[in-house]
C-alpha cells in the first residue's frame, strides 16, 4: 500500500522535468547515501528527467556519487527535494527560495517547515531507510548502486545498529537490500570504517583527556596545536564521538575543536538520555535529540555549554532517582 504522502511525492517527481536533490552541509553517509540513491532511483524509473545533486563534495566519500554544478538558473523551474535536513539555513549548495516546488524527506525533529510535501518520520533510523521504503512501497526499480548507498546510510546513522534501531522496519529494509539487491555488507564496511592511524591516535587523546563531572558529563577541548600534533583536521571528530556510548558514568559527552581556518570552535555532542538539541539550537547549531553539533565563536562559549550541559545531566539524574 502506497501511503498518501508517498503518492504525492511520486506525482511531483512525475510532473517535474528537472529535479535538484540537496542535503545538509557537512554531508555524512546518510545524507550522501540518500541523495545519490534517490537520483539513481529517479533516473532508473522515470523517462526524460534531469536530476542534479547539489552540495560540496567530500573527498573520503567519493563512492556515493559525484556532485553536480547547480546554478541559480537551473533552480527556477525545478523541483527541490531536500533530504536529511530539518532547517533551511543548513541546505548545502542551493538557495531554497529559488525553487518552484519543494519536497522534504527527513528523520530529524522538525525545525523549519519546507512545504506541504514533507515526509518526516523521527522514528526512522535514517533518511536512507525512508528512501528505501519509498522505493519499495511505490514498486520502483532499485538500482544496485542505489541499494549500496542506502545500506551505508542506514548502517552509518545507526552505527551498525547500536542507536535508533529498535524498529523491525529498519531490519526489514536492510534484509531486502541484502537479499533482493545483493548488497555485500563486508565490502561496504571498508568504505565506511577504514581509518587512518592518526585518527585512532586522536581517539586515544580524547579518551585520555576527557574530563568527567560527577553528573556524568564528559568534555574535551582540542586545540589547533593538538590537531597538528596528531596530523588530523577538525572534521575527524564526528566518527569518534559515537564510541563513547556505552561507558559507565557518561550520560552526555562533548568535544570542542579549534578550527583555525574557519575561525570557529567546532562542537560535537552526544547523549544517552538527556535531550540536548534545544540547547544547541540556542548556539546556532542543532541536530538530533541526542546527537548535536554547533560552531562556536570561541572557547568561552564552550565553557557556557559545559555548564549548561552539566546542569542538564544533573537534572536528568535527579529525575531518574525519583
Ligand atoms: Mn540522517
Amino acid at each position: 500500500m502506497v501511503k498518501m504522502m508517498e503518492e504525492k511525492i511520486l506525482e511531483l517527481i512525475e510532473s517535474n522535468k528537472r529535479i535538484v536533490i540537496a542535503r545538509h552541509v557537512g554531508g555524512d553517509p546518510d545524507a550522501l547515501g540518500a541523495t545519490f540513491a534517490l537520483k539513481e532511483i529517479i533516473l532508473e524509473n522515470f523517462k526524460n528527467k534531469e536530476v542534479y545533486v547539489a552540495g560540496t563534495s567530500i573527498s573520503r566519500f567519493k563512492f556515493f556519487g559525484a556532485h553536480d554544478k547547480v546554478t541559480d538558473e537551473m533552480c527556477y523551474d525545478s523541483l527541490l527535494i531536500a533530504l536529511d535536513i530539518p532547517d533551511i539555513k543548513r541546505l548545502d549548495g542551493v538557495d531554497y527560495y529559488k525553487f518552484k516546488k519543494v519536497i522534504k524527506i527527513d528523520h530529524h525533529p522538525e525545525i523549519d517547515k519546507f512545504s506541504n510535501n514533507e515526509m518526516i518520520d523521527i522514528d526512522a533510523s535514517s533518511t536512507c531507510e525512508l528512501i528505501a521504503k519509498f522505493c519499495y512501497d511505490c514498486n520502483l526499480k532499485m538500482p544496485k548502486h542505489a541499494a549500496e548507498n542506502l545500506f551505508m546510510g542506514i548502517i552509518a546513522d545507526t552505527n551498525r545498529f547500536l542507536f535508533g534501531a529498535n524498529k523491525a522496519q529498519t531490519y526489514e529494509m536492510v534484509l531486502r537490500l541484502i537479499r533482493d539487491e545483493h548488497v555485500k555488507p563486508n565490502e561496504l564496511y571498508e568504505i565506511l570504517y577504514k581509518r587512518s592511524i592518526s585518527e585512532v591516535r586522536l581517539e586515544g587523546f580524547i579518551s585520555l583527556n576527557m574530563n568527567v563531572t560527577k553528573n556524568g558529563l564528559g568534555y574535551v577541548r582540542i586545540t589547533d596545536e593538538d590537531l597538528k600534533k596528531y596530523g588530523v583536521d577538525s572534521a575527524s571528530i564526528g566518527s569518534i564521538m559515537n564510541n563513547y556510548n556505552f561507558v559507565h558514568g557518561l550520560i552526555c559527552w562533548v568535544v570542542f575543536t579549534e578550527d583555525v581556518k574557519n575561525n570557529v570552535i567546532r562542537t560535537s555532542a552526544r547523549s544517552r538520555g538527556v535531550r540536548i538539541n534545544k540547547l544547541f539550537e540556542q548556539y546556532n547549531g542543532g541536530g538530533h535529540v541526542y546527537a548535536c553539533g554547533a560552531k562556536l565563536k570561541d572557547f568561552s562559549e564552550a565553557d557556557e555549554i559545559i555548564d549548561k550541559l552539566d546542569e542538564l545531566c544533573k537534572e536528568y539524574k535527579e529525575d531518574e532517582l525519583k
